[in-house]
């Protein structure tokens, strides 16, 4: 099935990791199909190289410097951004078929029989059944469907700023015309659902086929101890909910992990994954520092900014990056 192929995206190089562990994913469940990463033109040269040797084809995708009706779009509606860049997995039309994944699932068997459903599939959304999900969807690239999206997008927006509110939109007759097109809760089982209504889980999450790390706790902003299998530094979320982290990370640690630290030995000149980090703070320090002694994922992944909030609303994460031991060996580095 040459014309037919998995499809993600990555914007950045936090995501580009979510990207190589989902790719992996398939990869180990003996997909069939092709796979294709989209990323960003801010994705980091070593991060890309990972990339390309995980997925068959990686595409750079540069909405602002397209010169074209997306462009245009993003004129008109600036906020849209990642969402059209989204979109433009609609434009991949040497497949027949795709099945897009965020970067942030991970796939737990094989799930190439989505491609026998038509455009467009996708799972319910929990926290409002008649819209579908848009992490994980199946679609037809095309170049016409593709601007009458952009079209949809510039006149209507998205009613919930992201692409799930443009798709819905667009495909406003999901949730009543055509039940096939409704897939299974398995597909996009996230992992807060698991523990909002463990009974369910119980009876059919052993099924379970993807699971979606939703919120703004990603895989890749906890660090992991593989000796111990514990995850830290996720803050309640993911103290809730550790048992699909683990496996996360436990193929991030033992298939990425070590195919970034080569890219990163035969590429040192470039700034990249593992380099890539601005150390304005006291914190992000403390990431760059742990990263070489243990398993903190290899990139900080919330920006400093974003520590720097959490440390003002009081969420430092005391038992992990913002141990005591971390921040006395920032100090000292002060005090030599
Ligand atoms: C990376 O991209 C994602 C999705 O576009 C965004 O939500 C996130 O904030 C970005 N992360 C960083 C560190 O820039
Ligand atoms: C994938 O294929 C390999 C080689 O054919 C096989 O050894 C392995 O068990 C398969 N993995 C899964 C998850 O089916
Ligand atoms: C997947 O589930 C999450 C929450 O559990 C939901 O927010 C999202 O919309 C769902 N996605 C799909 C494609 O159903
Ligand atoms: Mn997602």
């Amino acid at each position: 099935m040459a014309d037919q192929a998995f499809v993600t995206l990555a914007t950045n190089d936090s995501y580009a990791q979510g990207a190589m562990v989902l790719g992996k994913s398939l990869r180990n469940h003996n997909t069939s199909k092709k796979m294709v990463a989209l990323i960003g033109p801010m994705v980091s040269e070593p991060c890309q190289s990972v990339l390309k040797r995980i997925f068959d084809e990686v595409k750079v995708v540069d909405v602002l410097d397209s010169g074209d009706t997306a462009n245009l779009a993003l004129m008109m509606r600036p906020e849209l951004g990642v969402s059209l860049t989204k979109l433009h997995c609609w434009t991949l039309t040497h497949y027949s078929k795709c099945v897009f994944m965020d970067a942030d699932t991970l796939v737990l068997s094989n799930i190439d029989e989505l491609f026998d459903r038509e455009e467009l599939s996708a799972a319910p959304d929990p926290g409002w059944p008649d819209c579908f999900n848009s992490g994980v969807f199946v679609f037809r690239p095309s170049l016409e469907t593709y601007g009458r999206l952009l079209q949809h997008c510039t006149e209507h927006g998205s009613f919930d700023g992201g692409d799930q509110g443009v798709l819905n939109g667009f495909f406003s007759d999901w949730a009543t015309a055509d039940i096939s097109k409704h897939l299974p809760f398995i597909y996009n089982l996230s992992s807060i659902a698991i523990y909002t209504y463990l009974p369910a889980f119980k009876q059919y999450g052993g099924n379970a086929k993807v699971i979606h790390f939703l919120g703004s706790t990603k895989p890749w902003s906890c660090t992991f101890d593989p000796s111990t299998k514990q995850i830290s530094g996720g803050g309640q979320e993911a103290a809730a909910r550790p048992c699909f982290l683990v496996d996360w990370w436990t193929l991030y640690a033992s298939a990425v992990e070590p195919m970034l630290q080569e890219q990163s030995e035969e590429q040192p000149l470039l700034s990249g994954c593992v380099e890539s980090q601005q150390s304005d703070s006291v914190t992000t320090e403390t990431v760059q520092e742990e990263s070489s002694s243990s398993h903190a994922p290899l990139l900080p992944t919330m920006s400093s900014e974003e520590r720097k909030e959490q440390w003002e609303q009081g969420q430092a994460d005391y038992m992990g990056l913002d141990s005591f031991d971390n921040i006395k060996r920032k100090l000292d580095t002060f005090l030599k």
